[in-house]
């Protein structure tokens, strides 16, 4: 300490915990963070809070500060070094569980997902803040389309609670078990997140049912000897940015929910993203694949465009005979394929895609092998660092770096006995994230997902009208539609409460007869038992029935309808909401009926 004469000067103000922590500040070489320490007496306070700080960015940080600082002056060496992190290994496509909606082999998954749902704990990484997005408020109270308004929280909450129905029927469970659902959090999203569950009582899901996990960001470093940056804005604070999804398999580690989940006779884990209105189509039935298959990790994935900004998934094979299906990430891609023997990079092939499946970053665990590896690792994830340096001779940064990692590394450290597989499904069904503000997506090259608020809403229309199709209901063909710059399909507004119809069979179950829905109408099911029979629809209908009323709709509906309506993206006479998307819908006329009652009824138009 004698050579930190301003720390020196001031210890006394510490407390012992703090002296210990300033001690191990000091072996790290990082005495430069006391520089401008002023004399005992001035600005004592701002001092003290310097060191609760660094208390929770030791602690929440495994291994601690020591940990992360080693850690970050070995990939910063590496990373001026210019090491390929893939050094030694060889990509090449790999085989996984290729699914096509509806079919035989796809109903059987879908049925043995469900029976396994109650097994299930969900966990959604909602801790970003979508800087691409550019949208003020949290991803999750983003409508994921706004025929009906409901937002993606609301969503996933009558998804999972769909599932934890239809699984403790299939199994004809005495009582229903609540499927767990965690939500990690961050500084940027706990507040807004919790405020929307508050103020929506949890969207009708038990609020013990459901967990906030906040992530901690870390220490930014501003050279490559991993110096901690302070806050250009207050040189008593430690600069800190997002580590990454990563962060959420050391939160579940620590916060004991994995050996509760495991005591309770629960077997997986399904990890899911912030904005993909599309995922709990596809998850009864890769859960049924990771089941039958037993799959320690499934990643779900769908067929990719190359250069697409979703990682690739890829065997890598050693020199040395190991082997690992992996996760590479959307910037590596076309670097590790030059390196190894791919002059092109990252290219479609003959098909019109990348030979690498796209990874959607839905992730199955089982719990028993997941819990066993993270004894091991408590949880931490192989990290990377992506500094911006300030030229070639890479001796200073842009701006201060710091570690980051992500959720889908978690195979990294597994043995090679781990049962690790994908799941491909079609994209229609499984994808269709909200990353993509207006102007970014409207530069996207022709022919790749716009991965906007336009192309997730459409997607959703999209996908439900297909679904029908496939069920035997005559849907017209969708009309192309620019908004916002983008050009997109727009198919019938149908949409559905996730209680309606999860599975293939059971959505066919509701539908009988010769139904009918004309490219410019639009339907809105709420309620568990409706069924469409002899249904010609040419307008708008909205359907809502209560759990004991069982409902037939038939006949022919016609009406004006509702309508997109071209909304300017800096229109700022509309909320923000509808402005990232460039429609609102217009509501012209519909037919409406509700059903309170218990009770059989008929609605024959
Ligand atoms: N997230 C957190 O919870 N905490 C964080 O610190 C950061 C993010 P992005 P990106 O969709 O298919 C991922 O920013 O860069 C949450 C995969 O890495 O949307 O598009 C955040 O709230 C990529 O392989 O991720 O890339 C959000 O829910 C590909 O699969 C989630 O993490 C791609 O997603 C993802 O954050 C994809």
């Amino acid at each position: 300490m004698d050579s930190v004469p301003n720390l020196q000067k001031n210890l006394h103000l510490l407390s012992p915990d703090q002296v210990e922590l300033a001690k191990m500040l000091v072996e790290m070489e990082q005495t430069h963070l006391f520089k401008h320490w002023p004399e005992p007496g001035v600005e004592d306070a701002d001092k003290k809070a310097f060191f609760d700080q660094v208390a929770r960015l030791n602690s929440s940080y495994p291994g601690g500060l020591v940990s992360y600082v080693k850690t970050a002056r070995e990939l910063l060496a590496d990373s001026r070094a210019g090491k390929n992190p893939f050094d030694g290994f060889t990509p090449s496509v790999p085989n996984g569980e290729n699914l096509t909606y509806g079919d035989e082999s796809f109903i059987q998954y879908e049925e043995t997902g469900v029976r396994e749902a109650q097994n299930a704990a969900f966990v959604l990484v909602a801790g970003g803040l979508g800087e691409r997005l550019g949208y003020n408020g949290i991803k999750v109270a983003l409508p994921i389309e706004t025929t009906t308004g409901t937002c993606f929280l609301q969503h996933y909450i009558e998804c999972i609670q769909a599932l934890q129905e239809a699984s403790s029927q299939l199994t004809q469970g005495s009582c229903q078990k609540e499927i767990p659902f965690v939500i990690m959090t961050s500084d940027d999203t706990h507040a807004r997140t919790l405020q929307l569950l508050e103020s929506s009582a949890y969207f009708g899901m038990n609020p013990t049912q459901v967990k906030l996990l906040k992530q901690e960001k870390v220490a930014c470093l501003e050279d490559n000897d991993a110096r901690l940056a302070l806050d250009p804005k207050n040189k008593y604070q430690i600069q800190t940015k997002p580590h990454g999804h990563g962060d959420v398999h050391s939160l579940l580690y620590s916060s004991g929910l994995l050996n509760e989940w495991c005591d309770a006779g629960l077997r997986w884990v399904l990890f899911f993203q912030d904005t993909n209105g599309l995922l709990f189509k596809a998850i009864p039935a890769s859960l049924g694949v990771s089941a039958t298959r037993n799959y320690h990790v499934n990643s779900l994935a769908v067929l990719r465009k190359a250069k697409e900004a979703i990682g690739g998934i890829t065997k890598l094979t050693h020199a040395d005979g190991r082997s690992m299906v992996i996760n590479v990430e959307y910037n590596q891609l076309d670097p590790l394929l030059r390196a190894t023997g791919y002059p092109d990079g990252d290219v479609n092939c003959e098909t019109g895609y990348s030979p690498f499946p796209g990874n959607i970053n839905q992730l199955i665990l089982e719990l028993g092998p997941y819990i066993e590896e993270l004894k091991k690792t408590g949880g931490a994830i192989k990290e990377f660092v992506n500094p911006k340096y300030k030229d070639a001779s890479k001796t200073s940064f842009k701006s201060s770096t710091r570690l980051e990692c992500m959720m889908q590394d978690y195979p990294k450290t597994l043995p090679p006995s781990a049962r690790v597989g994908f799941t491909v499904m079609d994209t229609w069904l499984a994808y269709a994230p909200v990353k993509n503000n207006p102007e970014e997506a409207a530069k996207v090259p022709k022919g790749n997902p716009y991965h906007s608020a336009t192309s997730g809403e459409v997607a959703i229309y999209c996908a439900n009208s297909l679904i029908l199709r496939k069920a035997g209901v005559q849907v017209d063909d969708p009309v192309e539609q620019v908004f916002n710059g983008q050009v997109v399909e727009v198919w019938p507004r149908i949409t559905w409460k996730p209680k309606w119809g999860l599975t293939f069979l059971e959505i066919k179950s509701k539908l009988s007869g010769s139904c009918s829905i004309s490219q410019r109408s639009s339907i809105v099911i709420k309620g568990h038992n409706i069924f469409l029979e002899d249904l010609s629809l040419d307008g708008a209908l909205v359907l809502e029935a209560t759990e004991e009323a069982e409902v037939k709709a038939g006949g022919s509906v016609q009406n004006q309808g509702w309508i997109l309506e071209n909304v300017d993206s800096t229109d700022t006479s509309f909320p923000e909401e509808i402005r990232i998307r460039g429609f609102r819908i217009k509501k012209f006329e519909q037919v409406e009926k509700q059903f309170t009652q218990p009770g059989k009824f008929s609605l024959k138009a």
